[in-house]
């Protein structure tokens, strides 16, 4: 009886000091100094030390519990991180699928030779823009330009045309369908551009 009263003092006093944050043996030991006056018996020593183990077994598991608790914690952090970028991704794939509009200009001295050997008589001469996109010439030359769908050979007028641009003068199109569109000047030939649509 009285060796089962001690060993249940031990444990109660290992769990208090693991509780207290006392970890080593050596500060159990310091806190049961009035019990080990009497001879201590090996049922004893074996409960102290069982007792000893038992402490520090519930101490890693506690600790075990409150690092998985922090890893949780975390785990969560980083979940909710994940879900607002991936939100944040979203708000951008709308805005991008949102009809632009996309400016060209048409340069000054483009009416004469020269800009066609740069690929320079429109700015940017070929673009790649999406379905639904508009396009916007801007004509900051001096002289009177078009932006006419096809070739010199092969005008397409149908296709767009913004007949004559005065200086200064704007003309925007909105490419609906997917495809190639080449387009030049129907004023000066070597004025060549093209819009992709995807
Ligand atoms: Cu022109």
């Amino acid at each position: 009886m009285v060796s089962i009263d001690k060993a249940a003092i031990v444990l109660t006093m290992a769990i208090v000091a693991i509780a207290l944050g006392f970890t080593s043996t050596g500060g159990i030991t310091q806190d049961v100094g009035p019990a080990v006056t009497t001879p201590p018996t090996v049922s004893t020593e074996t409960s102290e030390s069982e007792a000893s183990s038992f402490g520090a077994d519930l101490a890693a598991e506690i600790r075990e519990k409150a690092s998985s608790m922090e890893e949780e914690v975390m785990m969560e952090e980083i979940e909710e991180e994940v879900m607002m970028e991936e939100i944040e991704e979203e708000v951008m794939m709308e805005e991008s699928t949102e009809p632009q509009t996309h400016t060209v200009e048409i340069p000054v001295g483009t009416g004469g030779l020269g800009c066609e050997t740069t690929n320079e008589c429109y700015s940017p001469a070929d673009i790649t823009i999406n379905a639904g996109d508009t396009v916007e010439w801007i004509n900051i030359d001096s002289v009177a330009h078009t932006v006419t769908a096809g070739s010199p050979r092969d005008a397409q007028v149908e296709v767009f045309d913004s007949s004559l641009m005065m200086a200064d003068k704007s003309w925007s199109f909105t490419f609906e369908d997917a495809g190639s569109y080449d387009y030049f000047c129907m004023i000066h030939a070597w004025m060549t551009g093209s819009v992709t649509v995807n």
